[in-house]
């Protein structure tokens, strides 16, 4: 009885309640994301900072030869940098506790070469504790890199030093609360040529915060995206062939754009500096990056389904530096004007909708639900949306969100408008992913069409929005 009642449901329609058939979903294909991927994908813009010895010696790959005591930062202020963050509209923090030259930002019992050693409070300071507790206070997620490369412990390039790094991660895993994120790279000594127990380091990962992803350029759980310009290909799958892969190798081209049919959910990170340089350098305190190069950044990246990793050197006093901060503020500023007003309203109708259900129905991208989509029936791969505003309206930007819980579906999409002459095609691309938006002119119409070209299996399509951006950009 109980099984029957599950695929009877009640359905309202225009003449009144029918019973009907529940209609099933579509089955997944190919990998989904993990929950803890979903959430991950939703952060969409969150801060690296890069601080540590380098911002005393000027470097960008230190030695680990700089004297822990020359560590001094003079005005050290993590709320500071977690109210720059929550400013500039990012979701979370993640720090460099290591880098290459070994030096721990927190009094790590595994090395002498920290903040324990340091002037800095008298050796009494950490600023993992400061900046999780700032994290905290200011609802921001709190990650970590911590470099694998350490040119500093004596233990490097032996097999003992991979026992050092899991305790590192041990450490810091165990001692400042949720770390959403895990960051480590494949950087290795050109003459030790340490073999690193990856398999090891992701598994201490896993044991001690099984919810925090971890990112390298050989997933397991995001990948990078190839450059350190903030830019994910146009096509881009979160699905990769993965096997074989372990960081450190990293074929750039190949994580850029994902491989279509590939066996793991790996979705990709973009991680790209305010500045030329990961940290902060007084003579780059003119170089700070324009808000137009950090729009076109921010569509190469989070508009093509990808994370934006923006990275600011925090500077010699410990405060983001007043350049920085206020190149984030008017980002932000310049986001909000960009996606003001969603002008995605009006009737919709599909070509086909999924059992002819309402469940399904073309509605669904319109009502705010992250839950609810536009699917059509198996098999069918093609189809389109026309959406009519009921008057004139303009627009040059269009967003569109496929539901990942089922996979990734769409390979080829257009967006066409009714001009005068009849229906014109404003933007052709290929992939979509968690979002995509897309930028071209000003166009000006009372409907607009949303060709699904081809898909690896039914379209499961969640949001459509449309926002008319200042064109001055
Ligand atoms: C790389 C490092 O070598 C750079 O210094 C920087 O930290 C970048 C984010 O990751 O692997």
């Amino acid at each position: 009885m109980k099984a029957v009642s599950i695929f009877i449901s009640l359905l309202f329609t225009t003449t009144g309640f029918v019973f009907s058939q529940r209609i099933a979903p579509p089955k997944p294909i190919g990998p989904i994301p993990t929950a803890a991927q979903s959430r991950w994908q939703q952060l969409e813009y969150y801060a690296f900072v890069h601080f540590g010895m380098n911002t005393f010696t000027d470097h960008e790959w230190g030695e680990g030869r700089a004297p822990a005591a020359d560590f001094n930062p003079t005005q050290f202020d993590a709320e500071q940098w977690a109210r720059v963050v929550k400013d500039a509209g990012m979701k979370g923090i993640i720090i460099t506790a290591k880098h290459h030259d070994g030096f721990c930002l927190w009094p790590s019992a595994t090395t002498e070469y920290s903040v324990k050693n340091s002037k800095w409070r008298g050796g009494k300071g950490d600023v993992l504790k400061d900046l999780s507790a700032a994290c905290k206070k200011y609802g921001l997620k709190f990650g970590v890199y911590i470099s694998p490369w350490d040119r500093n412990h004596p233990l490097y390039g032996t097999p003992k030093y991979n026992r050092i790094y899991k305790e590192q991660w041990h450490e810091i895993l165990t001692n400042y609360g949720d770390v959403f994120e895990t960051w480590l790279d494949g950087a290795n000594d050109n003459k030790k040529r340490m073999v690193y127990d990856f398999d090891g380091f992701f598994g201490t990962i896993r044991k001690y915060q099984p919810n925090a992803i971890i990112f390298s350029d050989a997933g397991p759980d995001i990948r990078w995206v190839g450059n350190e310009k903030g830019m994910a290909g146009e096509t881009n799958w979160a699905t990769r062939d993965n096997d074989g892969s372990f960081p450190g190798f990293a074929d750039e081209k190949a994580l850029n754009v994902g491989d279509e049919n590939g066996t793991s959910w790996i979705p990709t990170e973009c991680d790209v500096s305010i500045r030329p340089g990961w940290f902060y350098h007084a003579e780059e305190d003119g170089k700070v990056k324009t808000v137009v190069q950090l729009l076109d950044i921010y569509y190469g990246s989070v508009g093509r389904s990808c994370n934006l990793l923006l990275n600011i050197g925090v500077d010699r006093r410990g405060l983001v530096n007043e350049a920085d901060a206020k190149r984030l503020i008017e980002f932000r500023n310049a986001l909000n004007e960009e996606f003001k007003t969603n002008l995605a309203h009006g009737k919709i109708t599909a070509t086909n909708v999924r059992g002819k259900s309402k469940a399904y129905a073309a509605d669904k991208i319109l009502d705010g639900d992250a839950r609810t989509y536009w699917a059509t029936d198996d098999g069918v791969t093609t189809g389109s949306l026309e959406l009519d505003f009921g008057k004139d309206v303009e627009f040059n930007r269009f967003m569109v969100q496929e539901n990942i819980e089922l996979g990734q579906r769409v390979k080829k999409f257009s967006v066409q408008v009714l001009d005068g002459k009849g229906w014109k095609t404003i933007a052709e691309q290929t992939t979509i992913g968690y979002k995509r938006i897309l930028r071209f002119p000003k166009v000006r119409t009372r409907k607009l069409r949303f060709v699904i070209e081809d898909a690896k299996a039914c379209p499961t399509i969640t949001n459509i929005e449309v926002f008319d951006a200042p064109e001055t950009r």
